[in-house]
């Protein structure tokens, strides 16, 4: 298996301090601005940066131990409050689908723009989950992550958006629904507006035309796709970086059909 053992067995991992946190903060002003260009993450001037950041990719290749692969899955998350455990691959609970027949090289990079290791709102990851083909199973962590921290979980992974610390900022690994329950005197509020970058990449082969057919079937992304623009100067900055960048829709986009929820291809 390539890459960072920890990676594999667990199905995440948090690298501390990669980014810098200036930087970091400086993209969180922007998005507070408003001031992101329609499409994917490397459509936008200054935070698309992060996409083919040289550190995030020289990570992200040591994980794949191959050339990472970037398709236009990304996106900048503003203010979510959402939970629910979830995973994000093709076949998400079908034990006998091609996404569970051996190692999945697709993952999911998450940079939190906010300090989630003393507030609420950071990651809750459910342990080797990766491994299973349902939601239920795996010891829940929740990753307090700090301003310059980079996160990495497989798309198979279960996880779930806004953990909760308590007060005195102690973080508590419990499911959605009883996070959500817990009053608001005992948690430790969100530091400001809750921001992240979410950025995939992933290994050339099988699973990687498998999960990009998945998404040519996703309303959403087909939309990110359709304003999708990929100056020069990223290009080069991919290319400086060692990041291979793919254009799913230069292949078209009109068929097959695409849908709003999760539906699972024909295998
Ligand atoms: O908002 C979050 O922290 C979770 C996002 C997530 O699960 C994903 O983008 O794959």
């Amino acid at each position: 298996m390539p890459g960072e053992t920890e990676f594999w067995d667990n199905g995440y991992l948090v690298r501390r301090g990669v980014l810098e946190k200036d930087r970091i903060l400086g993209y969180r002003r922007q998005i507070l601005a408003n001031d992101l260009a329609p499409g994917d993450v490397l459509s936008s001037p200054g935070v698309g940066e992060l996409v083919t950041d040289p550190a995030v990719v020289s990570l992200v290749g040591d994980l794949l131990g191959e050339t990472p692969q970037y398709f236009g899955d990304s996106n900048v998350s503003i203010r979510s409050t959402g939970r629910g455990y979830h995973k994000d691959n093709a076949d998400r609970y079908d034990p006998s689908a091609p996404d569970w027949q051996n190692s999945y090289p697709i993952f999911r990079i998450g940079i939190y723009l906010q300090d989630h290791h003393r507030h609420s709102g950071g990651l809750n990851v459910r342990e080797r989950s990766h491994l299973v083909p349902n939601v239920r199973a795996g010891r829940t962590r929740y990753l307090g992550t700090e301003v310059g921290d980079v996160v990495a979980w497989n798309l198979r992974n279960t996880r779930s958006a806004n953990g909760v610390v308590i007060r005195p900022g102690i973080p508590l690994a419990v499911s959605p629904r009883v996070a959500g329950r817990l009053p608001g005197r005992v948690t430790c509020q969100p530091k400001g507006e809750r921001l992240a970058v979410f950025i995939t990449y992933g290994a050339s082969g099988a699973h990687l035309d498998r999960y990009i057919d998945y998404l040519r079937s996703r309303t959403y992304q087909r939309s990110i796709w359709r304003d999708c623009v990929w100056t020069p100067e990223a290009r080069n900055r991919a290319e400086a970086s060692g990041l291979d960048l793919l254009g799913p829709w230069s292949a078209g986009l009109a068929s097959p059909e695409s849908f709003d929820e999760y539906h699972q291809l024909s295998y």
